[in-house]
């Protein structure tokens, strides 16, 4: 006879849903809402299929970061929160997904990018091509119409729609930096490549959407938009990506492509990345001679006589320290910075990216 021991207790059998599960769970809902109307609408429902398609192709299948961080933080901030509450941030952090993915599907067509997310970037596949550019304008008029649909009577209605805009402007100015530095077809000028100007583009074209917007917008939900403490949310994020965005240039050329889904293009672009800022300070006149050569080329055995003078020069060991110290500055920084607001919120973004491999 089977003893009781033999048997899990009920309730173990249950198995509880992951954060990222609960959050998966909503996308199909949102969708949903965005596809509904237009489905059954014998004059658009052909575009209304498309679009289904380009949700659901561009937008679930990332590492969610920045959606789950808008969870987590609101939780953080509100302990007692409700379930409906807790709904309410996940599709504030899908809200983010979906800009995420306007951000990216352009990104890639202007990055000449092959491959994203494991899989051939939208405006590659052949039925697409620039119809990828619409597409984008799409991913980003969705943020809007899922706040209207969900937050139009909250009374942070024009806090987080206003912050969604002065997002999408900020970022827009970091990818112009991004992209005038790395100029296509004038030869590389190595004098714009400074410590200075890498900053400005990390700050305005990543930090502020991926690390600032995800916070701020779980503070905008709790009630918590006292400026100061936003100020000092601010000054602890916009830290922590520019040492994403780092990783992110790190990744590009060292990174492995079945792990973080995407080909790098830095090289080929001419872009002012981490790696080729750091080779110029470290590299003899010979070696800069090869840089000067080399950089910013199609050609394959060009790019490859970059990636070895970047082995010869050590970055990957040098990145390495970069990466122990920077995440010690950072704990230090939000243990001194975090004022009012919860330091394990700033500590569990912090510890979702740090050594990350993708
Ligand atoms: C990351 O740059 C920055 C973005 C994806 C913002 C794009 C902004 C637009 C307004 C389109 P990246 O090119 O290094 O990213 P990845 O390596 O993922 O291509
Ligand atoms: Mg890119
Ligand atoms: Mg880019
Ligand atoms: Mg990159």
């Amino acid at each position: 006879m089977a003893t009781n021991g033999d048997y899990p207790h009920p309730e173990k059998r249950v198995k509880v849903m992951s954060q990222l599960e609960s959050f998966d769970c909503v996308f199909p809902e949102l969708v949903n809402l965005l596809t509904k109307k237009g489905l059954v609408n014998p004059q658009i429902s052909e575009a209304t299929a498309w679009f289904k398609e380009v949700s659901e192709y561009n937008v679930p299948y990332g590492k969610k970061n920045r959606g789950l961080t808008v969870v987590t933080s609101y939780q953080q901030l509100v302990p007692d929160a409700s379930e409906e509450d807790i709904h309410l941030a996940r599709v504030l952090g899908w809200c983010i997904e979906w800009l995420q993915a306007f951000f990216l599907v352009a990104d890639d067509i202007m990055d000449e990018s092959v491959t994203r997310r494991g899989k051939p970037c939208w405006y590659k596949k052949d039925a697409v091509g620039m119809i990828a550019i619409n597409d984008a304008f799409y991913l980003e008029s969705c943020v809007y119409e899922i706040l209207r649909s969900y937050f139009r009577g909250k009374p942070y209605y024009a806090d987080i729609v206003d912050l969604f805009h002065l997002t999408t402007m900020k970022t827009v100015t970091g990818q112009c930096l991004d992209l005038i530095t790395a100029p296509v077809n004038s030869g590389v000028d190595f004098t714009k490549f400074t410590e200075e100007r890498y900053d400005a583009i990390v700050q305005w074209k990543t930090a502020y959407y991926s690390f600032y917007l995800p916070v701020a917008l779980a503070m905008c939900m709790a009630g918590r938009t006292d400026v100061d403490d936003l100020d000092k949310a601010q000054s602890i994020l916009l830290i922590m990506g520019r040492y994403f965005q780092i990783q992110d240039d790190f990744l590009d050329c060292f990174g492995d492509p079945s792990v973080t889904g995407k080909v790098g293009t830095d090289i080929e672009d001419n872009k002012c990345s981490w790696l080729v800022i750091q080779a110029l300070q470290k590299a003899t006149p010979e070696q800069r001679h090869i840089l000067q050569e080399n950089y910013g080329q199609k050609d394959p055995e060009k790019v490859n006589k970059v990636k070895q003078l970047y082995r010869d020069l050590q970055l990957e060991k040098l990145f390495e320290e970069f990466e122990e110290k920077s995440y010690k500055d950072v704990i230090s920084l939000i243990e001194k910075n975090s004022g009012n607001l919860p330091v394990a919120m700033f500590i569990e973004f912090a510890n979702k990216i740090y050594k990350r491999k993708k």
